[in-house]
């Protein structure tokens, strides 16, 4: 049989190389759609795809270009294709509005237009967000609850997640979005929340630093494990509808919860290190997010398996041992660095 061939946009991102892994191990024909920067710079900009990279097909584009994407598109012809690029950091958005929408609602439209027009068959697959509820206007949020979005980044995810809809609905293309709740990993970048506290914690632990700087404690989020959400979007793109799925744990904790648990987890009181920083807050935040993915499990048996307090654990293991702290227990320094697991 004919091996499946598969498109990823974002491949260099956090959930862009767990997905990669996941298809190679599938045996699919793994390619992925990079900024041209990324080829110029592989050890900086492809380093979560390090150990797998000889094995992918990797092409230069961009997705604000519906000419590249084309290009890209018309040659792979791929079964399926997920669009995880995005300008994916909310406070960003804040500053800078028009790139963010660009990149995303474009970026969107123009691979589902070049896939409509050159791959009508392949399989499409959007990541969605819950931060399109935005302020919430239901406990829990569900795949009917009404978006209320906070940011440009939410507006933007709106916008794609009503065009990929579109798709599906005008032109019969088997398009399908996940809304997908917050999902963490030590590959997850250090601008969001949970990177920047575990890689606080191990610094600390290590001595380099004393403090670290936090905007809104009280946020509420339902936190994953990055592994376990892209085996959702896989087993979305493999029904034989297309559909929308929210996909999150169900649990909710608090930035403060997070990093009590996360300092703890090194032998530390969150208290004596963290200082909150005003200028950290955003112009309007989501305050709770809270998701029921009854529908992902009945019809897609996902579920989650990792809990929020082994989530924390397992950040803030791999910075210590990526800074060379002793992990198990107290943290305690080791004489050399040892590599991130
Ligand atoms: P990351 O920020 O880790 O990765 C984003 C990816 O998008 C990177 O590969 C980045 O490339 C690429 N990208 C950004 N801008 C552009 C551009 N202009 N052109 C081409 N590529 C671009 O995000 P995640 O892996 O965490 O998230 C994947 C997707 O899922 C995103 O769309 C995000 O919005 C969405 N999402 C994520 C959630 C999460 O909790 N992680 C939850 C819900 C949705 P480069 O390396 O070159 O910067
Ligand atoms: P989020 O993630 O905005 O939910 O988007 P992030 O980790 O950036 O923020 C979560 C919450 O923590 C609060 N917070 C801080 N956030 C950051 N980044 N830095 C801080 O110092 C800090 N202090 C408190 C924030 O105010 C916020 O309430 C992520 C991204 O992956 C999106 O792409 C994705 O769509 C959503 O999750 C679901």
């Amino acid at each position: 049989m004919k091996r499946k061939t598969a498109l990823i946009t974002g491949i260099t991102g956090q959930d862009g190389s767990y997905l990669a892994e996941l298809l190679l191990g599938k045996g699919y024909d793994v390619h992925g759609l990079v900024r041209r920067v990324a080829l110029e710079d592989p050890a900086l900009r492809l380093h979560r795809l390090h150990g797998i990279e000889d094995r992918l097909t990797l092409h230069a584009a961009s997705v604000e270009s519906l000419s590249s994407l084309s290009r890209i598109v018309g040659k792979v012809v791929p079964d399926e294709c997920y669009h995880l690029a995005a300008q994916s950091f909310v406070s960003h958005s804040f500053e800078d509005e028009f790139s963010t929408m660009n990149t995303n609602i474009n970026g969107t439209h123009n691979l589902l237009s070049a896939v409509r027009e050159l791959a009508p068959a392949c399989r499409f697959y959007f990541a969605a967000s819950s931060e399109m509820f935005g302020k919430i206007e239901e406990v829990p949020q569900t795949e009917r609850t009404r978006f209320h979005p906070r940011s440009a980044y939410g507006i933007s995810k709106v916008a794609g997640f009503e065009l990929t809809r579109n798709y599906r609905e005008a032109y019969g293309l088997h398009a399908s979005s996940g809304i997908q709740f917050n999902h963490e990993s030590p590959r997850r970048g250090h601008e969001f929340v949970t990177r920047k506290i575990t890689a606080g914690v191990a610094a600390i632990a290590a001595g380099r630093q004393k403090q670290l700087r936090l905007g809104n404690l009280e946020a509420r989020r339902d936190w994953g494990f990055a592994p376990e959400y892209v085996e959702a979007m896989w087993l979305m793109v493999g029904q034989d509808e297309p559909d929308d799925y929210v996909v999150c744990t169900g649990e909710t904790h608090s930035v403060r919860e997070f990093a009590e648990a996360a300092f703890a987890a090194a032998g530390l009181d969150y208290q004596d290190h963290v200082v909150v920083d005003q200028t950290l807050h955003r112009p309007a935040d989501v305050e709770l997010l809270v998701g029921d993915a009854a529908k992902a499990k009945a019809r897609l048996g996902w579920r989650p398996k990792t809990s929020f307090v082994a989530l924390v654990r397992l950040m803030v293991e791999a910075d210590l041992r990526a800074l060379g702290v002793e992990t198990g227990g107290a943290a305690r320094r080791l004489p050399r660095a040892a590599p991130a697991g």
